[in-house]
């Protein structure tokens, strides 16, 4: 998915919310709701994947099933169970700003580090707007587990938000390869120059190489002179389909 289709992706939900909610599939709420306040009493429709995640090239089922509401936050819970039999939870919040569905947060599942199986990504957006919060997820030692990104991979500062930004003040994305063996990821980001009209952008190409220990950076490049346009486009995720 690219940034200028999840616009449109998003402007197509907010009208199709606005005209199909009394349609929307619901599915019953899962018994872990809590005593809290709820907004909703029924949850909507679960997403389920069926993808390697544990990396034995056997499919395993994902899910994300949304819990009930609080007026604060849309709860969820990301599952997966192994062909193995294996089987782990994560819950996930997202702050109440407007109404979510499962099908808001899920954007995919695709092969990003040098591990074998997939990784999960859900925007904890709710692909509202015009920002996506990506995080990313992945199975370690038999439990999910976040995914931090590459610049934030360090002891202290990790998070698995992965910056996919596009905004006139900073674009910023992701390109993948795999080169011999070694997966690798590169993170370029850029702010505009004081200079108005034609704008130019300028900022840093950091490569990370997938280690035993994560990824660890590997080289760091100067961006200069970029056009919008050419800043806009390393502002996605390269070399890696979600689905
Ligand atoms: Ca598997």
């Amino acid at each position: 998915m690219t940034l200028r289709s999840i616009t449109m992706l998003t402007a197509a939900l907010m009208v199709a919310g606005s005209t199909t909610a009394g349609t929307a599939r619901a599915a019953e709420a899962t018994s872990t709701a809590t005593t809290q306040p709820t907004t909703t009493s029924r949850a909507s429709a679960p997403v389920t994947a069926r993808v390697d995640i544990d990396g034995d090239k056997r499919r395993d089922t994902v899910r994300l099933t949304q819990l009930a509401s609080t007026r604060s936050w849309h709860r969820f819970v990301l599952s997966v169970r192994t062909a193995a039999g294996r089987t782990d939870t994560m819950r996930i919040a997202v702050p109440n700003q407007t109404s979510v569905k499962p099908s808001d947060l899920w954007w995919g599942t695709a092969h990003a580090d040098g591990v074998r199986g997939a990784e999960i990504l859900l925007d904890l957006s709710g692909n509202l707007g015009d920002a996506p919060y990506p995080h990313m997820y992945t199975w370690r030692r038999g439990r999910i587990a976040s995914a931090p990104a590459p610049e934030k991979a360090a002891p202290g500062q990790q998070s698995n938000y992965w910056a996919i930004i596009a905004q006139p003040f900073q674009y910023s994305g992701y390109t993948f390869s795999s080169r011999n063996g070694a997966r690798t990821v590169t993170w370029n980001r850029t702010t505009p120059g004081a200079t108005p009209e034609p704008r130019r952008y300028s900022g840093t190409s950091t490569t990370y190489r997938w280690t035993s220990a994560g990824w660890r950076k590997v080289s760091t490049k100067p961006l200069r002179g970029l056009s919008e346009d050419s800043a806009f486009r390393l502002a996605d995720w390269h070399g890696i389909t979600w689905r």
